[in-house]
């Protein structure tokens, strides 16, 4: 799929310089102006998301502006209202929350600037006020990380669900995703779920608290909707004389290295994968949004250009989902794997 995709970038790319004889050298040797307002730094996950996109920015000369909002929405749309000043070619940013965004996505429509939002949803009634979603199936992995239950484990199941940021889309499409799979087992029960802001220290204090209270006592289960909730979580299990892995079954979702490192300690039991590696996918999508701008604005025939190349346009840009598979990983395969792990 990235093949054909990689060839009709160039195959689209081609033509404008074949078709439009204002293709100058100049145009082309402009570098490329990307305004990304990344989340925070909140977990391993994010991390390794920043590195992704920056490092493929310098790998394809693209002139990145960068902006670490600290978890506040205030400071996305600040940073998104910048990149219209700074008149960016394109702007990238992933949504802390999913609701309050219209108002500066219709700004940046009227100034004629595509959006390519990564990892995380809005909630927005207009879908066209972003060019395209970049990102896994979310719901699929809150049924993935219930499955494991499923299949794992005996008895009933007394859970304590430590949910992700309120009002971001993959604390919401977790839970979802897992309360569908759980319902048709009726032995498997949230008892408590809270919120840890996908972070390790939050989950680690949630936990410490969660403990000391009636339902804390008679968990045996927990579902975290990330590793680092899950990691810190553990701490504080340890820290009250609990035995994490075995007292308590525990699942969580990303797949980061530190998860692996749990899971070969048998303190973890499950993670769910979530590549966090989408710089590659964003920068072919900015490559491809801007070609099909400028065939837009020089008025191109479309029958000038090949049927593939448009139907690769038309699917890949407007429905574009990561095409990897994600896995399923538990503590029987975590030695063999974690060297093979990228993040
Ligand atoms: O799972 C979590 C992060 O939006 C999919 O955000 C992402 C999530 C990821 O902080 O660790």
């Amino acid at each position: 799929m990235r093949n054909i995709f990689v060839w009709a970038i160039c195959c689209v790319a081609g033509a404008c310089c074949m078709i439009l004889p204002s293709c100058s050298k100049s145009d082309s040797a402009r570098k490329v102006t990307v305004g990304f307002s990344q989340i925070g730094a909140e977990s391993d996950w994010r991390s390794a998301n920043t590195l992704s996109i920056k490092n493929e920015a310098k790998t394809r000369g693209v002139d990145l502006r960068f902006a670490d909002a600290q978890q506040k929405q205030e400071n996305q749309i600040k940073a998104l209202r910048n990149f219209i000043d700074q008149k960016v070619d394109i702007i990238a940013f992933s949504p802390v929350v999913e609701t309050g965004w219209q108002g500066v996505l219709e700004e940046i429509r009227a100034s004629g600037i595509p959006v390519i939002l990564t990892d995380r949803g809005v909630d927005v009634t207009d879908k066209s006020l972003f060019v395209t979603l970049i990102s896994p199936d979310v719901i699929e992995e809150g049924r993935k990380a219930a499955r494991w239950f499923v299949e794992n484990t005996t008895g009933d199941l007394k859970v304590f669900e430590l949910r992700g940021t309120p009002g971001s889309s993959p604390a919401i499409d977790r839970k979802q995703g897992f309360a569908e799979v759980i319902t048709n087992h009726p032995r498997i029960k949230i008892i408590k779920s809270q919120d840890g802001n996908f972070e390790r220290g939050k989950g680690k204090d949630v936990m410490e608290a969660f403990l000391k209270t009636p339902e804390g006592r008679e968990f045996n289960a927990l579902y975290a909707h990330n590793d680092d909730m899950a990691l810190g979580a553990i701490q504080a299990m340890k820290e009250a004389g609990l035995k994490p892995g075995k007292d308590i079954k525990i699942v969580s979702i990303d797949a980061v290295k530190a998860a692996f490192h749990a899971l070969i300690d048998g303190e973890l039991n499950c993670t769910v994968e979530c590549s966090p590696l989408l710089g590659p996918q964003l920068f072919d999508t900015v490559e491809t949004v801007l070609a099909a701008k400028t065939l837009r604005r020089h008025g191109a025939k479309h029958k000038l250009i090949k049927p593939v190349v448009l139907d690769a346009l038309k699917e890949d840009i407007f429905i574009k989902r990561i095409m990897v598979n994600e896995g399923v990983f538990d503590q029987s395969d975590a030695r063999k794997l974690i060297d093979t792990r990228k993040y």
